[in-house]
């Protein structure tokens, strides 16, 4: 993975290796940002931001919204992948071609080839905001890998075992860097730390972040 990088970038590899089948693409999505976002200015006008509850009883603090065939949702019943959006009874707005065609090619420069995500799940952190350490097994097929695409403020993303008590080893994730994760490392817990104030160029006083599933 690592060679087919390297000799184009001498001060900072495109492709970091996070541990076996998570790879970092830094700064792959910088160019295509204002096309992500404009499209989900579309995708929020028809499911909104908003913060669910999880299965104990406690509102997220991280905001999130779906598109694509399948949106990931929680409430006091569990956490699962549904059609439609609880919010307005209808489909989750349609995958846009240029999430699609990101999350394709992101997935192909870490050796994935073919992957067609059909849920695209939309996390709105502010600062303050967390996300504590969980797996991501609701998906049918844990074969897929997954692909997440950081905008706006950095965060530190915490990045553990397969067991809970595992070591966890810290990633910064910076506005259009794209992560990879797949094979051993599908089932690896992860989180992400408060998010610490600031004030982003483009996005202001928030980090989005889009992560493409094959969730049926
Ligand atoms: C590593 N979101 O929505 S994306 C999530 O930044 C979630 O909003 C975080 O974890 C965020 O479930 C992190 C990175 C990510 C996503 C799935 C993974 C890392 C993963 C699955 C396995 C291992
Ligand atoms: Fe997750």
């Amino acid at each position: 993975m690592r060679d087919l990088f390297e000799g184009h970038f001498a001060a900072e590899p495109a492709a970091e290796g996070m541990g076996e089948g998570a790879v970092l693409l830094r700064g792959l999505a910088r160019d295509c940002a204002a096309d992500l976002l404009g499209a989900l200015h579309d995708i929020l006008e028809v499911s909104p931001f908003r913060h669910m509850v999880t299965p104990g009883g406690y509102s997220m603090s991280v905001a999130l919204t779906n598109c694509g065939a399948a949106g990931w949702i929680t409430d006091r019943s569990g956490y699962r992948y549904g059609a439609t959006d609880p919010l307005t009874g209808s489909s989750w707005p349609a995958m846009p071609d240029c999430f699609l065609a990101l999350a394709a090619t992101a997935a192909e420069a870490a050796g994935y080839v073919g992957f067609r995500p059909d849920a695209c799940l939309i996390n709105r952190y502010v600062p303050g905001a967390r996300l504590s350490l969980h797996q991501d097994r609701n998906e049918r097929d844990f074969a897929h890998p997954i692909v997440s695409v950081s905008l706006g403020l950095p965060a530190t993303f915490l990045f553990g075992g397969l067991k809970r008590s595992d070591p966890v080893r810290r990633f910064l994730l910076g506005h259009g860097d794209v992560a990879v994760w797949g094979g051993p490392s599908r089932l690896r817990f992860h989180g992400v730390a408060d998010l610490k104030d600031g004030d982003h160029d483009v996005l202001g006083r928030q980090r989005i972040n889009l992560t493409f599933r094959r969730a049926l």
